[in-house]
């Protein structure tokens, strides 16, 4: 039930979560997505350009929603049977010695890696509806290459819908994909767990996927509510069981079940989740994995012991956000318990605080990171999706790694998006009083990638933090400290998307405040002064920035595209995206400004802002 859809002013979506925990209490079929059936299947006649997207990845036209996979498979030839005999040889052995088969997966396999992406997508229309696996392949997750869809309904495990899923690489370079398949018709829903395999081994693009007969491999048992049963997760390797976590709610109570397997054919649902937490609702597209302790390499999934921490996320479907915890996870007893530092629940903490849902990471073995990708709907509403022809965009695929304090995840575009990186401008030291900005020329102000730093010379003028705020979310504190109300230290930062005479805007800002026993740094994405067009959601996206201040400077990056503002603060420890539709500033007439509002004078000691070019997309 996608209740918020970011289309929706602020008290609606009040009212709508309180009907969603209603339809909870009742034991109500959870769809997924707001549906439109008379929509569903109107075909795009026109595709507006205006807020398209230059370099984030979107289809030709119609609707895309989140829980993609990626997946990289070798492209050289090197697949040849020696390899495949050597390492099938090696999982069997793995398997009778319980080791782990992870090892025969790392290594030369993946050489000359293509990536795919697999999205669910309705090639019918421009709102949710008639989804299927579309499927796209690339060699550098920026430049994207469309093949027809991967996995469409067709068989009666799956002909009710094919949502989503995840990819995992058994030994011997063999993907297979785990998809929820719908078996009934709307409005029951019953979701059961599928799987699907490449019909040519030997296609490196992998076009033509097969899904057997024996499907399905998981169906909801026991007290299981088989309509809240779905996004079964890349599996994992350990003590000689692969296991795959499960997406479901009891009640008000979201939980990942946890399922095990020898052979990946036969899985058998352990006695408890691997975890759940009260009053979270549905917990759509888990993804578990473990992230090093020591440096920033990723690591596959497979990998446990004391040199990493696990991540655990989790999409909640009643507020269409996402949160995740780190902790331990104790493969023998199959049980992950979240840091005492990380909140378990709505205040947990987020890869994203702006409009950002239903992500997935991989392990990219090419480049040993770990790579998240998450999806960001349209805050416009779906009439205006259906006279744009399209809804829906990919944020730019993220390197991630834990933070060296062990408390929270570092993000920051993926090495391959500078490629993109036309003309360059820069500014270096230029001191911004109160009031005061300054625009930064020479790059079209619609489709750029800006970095910059900020200082001031003192914390002495910081704003006192209410106490009567911690009962706020930053948020809500955003919408009160809007980036015109005049501060302390800050506001200041970026204005994006703005036209020449700031009649639109969205700014991108930092202010500091003084607690108690600590400086709370809050950066803000605000869509409220975003466009002149009424009836979009506008919120004023906003989260806490856990940093430093010693050196008295904040650090700023923001892809501009069009209709998206995806921003990292701080080196990636706080990011936020926002969606926003100008009707002034756009393409020639979009600028850009760097902006203090604080009384502090602040410095722009460098920021460097490049054109970017737009990709093969499609
Ligand atoms: N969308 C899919 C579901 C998933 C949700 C259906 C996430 O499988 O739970 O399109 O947006």
């Amino acid at each position: 039930m996608e209740f918020f859809n970011n289309r929706l002013s602020w008290a609606l979506p009040v009212f709508l979560a309180s009907l969603c925990l209603l339809l909870l209490n009742n034991n109500g079929v959870q769809a997924s997505h707001n549906v439109y059936m008379h929509y569903q299947s109107l075909s795009a006649v026109n595709v507006k350009q205006v807020h398209r997207t230059g370099f984030h990845f979107q289809p030709k036209k119609h609707w895309i929603n989140g829980s993609f996979f990626q997946i990289s498979i070798s492209l050289s030839a090197t697949s040849s049977s020696f390899l495949y005999f050597t390492h099938s040889i090696f999982f069997n052995l793995a398997i009778l010695l319980n080791l782990s088969p992870l090892f025969i997966l790392t290594g030369p396999m993946y050489y000359k890696g293509v990536y795919h992406l697999f999205y669910q997508y309705n090639p019918k229309g421009a709102v949710w509806g008639n989804i299927v696996w579309a499927h796209s392949v690339s060699t550098d997750l920026i430049n994207w290459i469309p093949l027809e869809p991967a996995i469409y309904p067709s068989k009666p495990f799956d002909q009710y819908g094919c949502w989503s899923g995840s990819a995992t690489i058994l030994p011997g370079n063999k993907p297979i994909i785990l998809y929820t398949g719908i078996v009934d018709p709307k409005p029951a829903q019953t979701q059961v767990q599928n799987y699907a395999v490449p019909a040519n081994y030997s296609d490196p693009y992998l076009r033509e996927w097969i899904k057997p007969d024996n499907n399905p491999l998981v169906v909801a048992k026991n007290g299981e509510n088989s309509t809240a049963f779905r996004d079964p997760t890349t599996a994992w390797w350990v003590n000689g069981h692969w296991r795959i976590l499960v997406g479901s709610r009891r009640k008000h109570r979201g939980m990942a079940y946890l399922y095990r397997s020898r052979d990946f054919m036969k899985w058998t649902k352990a006695k408890h989740p691997l975890h759940s937490s009260a009053k979270t609702g549905m917990w759509e597209c888990p993804d578990f994995f473990p992230v090093s302790k020591q440096d920033a390499t990723g690591l596959d999934t497979s990998v446990v012991g004391e040199n990493v921490k696990h991540v655990l996320k989790v999409s909640l479907d009643v507020t269409r956000f996402e949160y995740y915890t780190l902790g331990t996870y104790f493969p023998k007893i199959d049980r992950y318990v979240p840091d005492n530092t990380s909140v378990d629940g709505w205040a947990g903490l987020r890869y994203d605080y702006g409009n950002f849902y239903a992500s997935k990471t991989f392990f990219d073995a090419g480049k040993n990171r770990r790579i998240l990708w998450g999806w960001a709907n349209e805050s416009d509403t779906a009439d205006e999706d259906v006279q744009k022809g399209w809804a829906g965009i990919q944020l730019i695929p993220r390197s991630l790694w834990l933070d060296t304090s062990g408390k929270q995840l570092l993000q920051w575009p993926i090495e391959e998006l500078e490629t993109l990186r036309g003309e360059k401008v820069q500014l270096n030291n230029v001191k911004l009083n109160k009031g005061d900005y300054t625009e930064v020329k020479g790059i079209p102000a619609a489709q750029a990638d800006v970095e910059v730093t900020f200082s001031f010379p003192s914390l002495d003028k910081v704003e006192p933090f209410d106490p009567s705020w911690e009962s706020i979310d930053a948020q809500k504190l955003c919408s009160l400290k809007g980036s015109t109300v005049q501060g302390g230290v800050g506001p200041f930062g970026l204005l994006t998307l703005a036209s020449e005479k700031l009649e639109e805007y969205t700014p991108v800002f930092f202010r500091i405040f003084k607690a108690q026993d600590k400086h709370r740094v809050l950066m803000c994405s605000d869509a409220t002064t975003s466009s002149l067009k009424d009836g979009l959601y506008k919120p004023s996206y906003a989260g806490y920035v856990d940093v430093d201040l010693a050196d008295k400077k904040l650090s700023l990056r923001s892809l501009i595209d069009h209709s998206v503002v995806e921003s990292f603060g701080a080196g990636g420890k706080t990011v936020i995206s926002s969606r926003v539709y100008p009707t002034l500033a756009v393409f020639d007439d979009a600028h850009l400004y760097a902006f203090n509002n604080g009384t502090e004078t602040v410095t722009v000691e460098t920021l460097d802002a490049w054109s970017m070019k737009k990709p093969l997309m499609n």
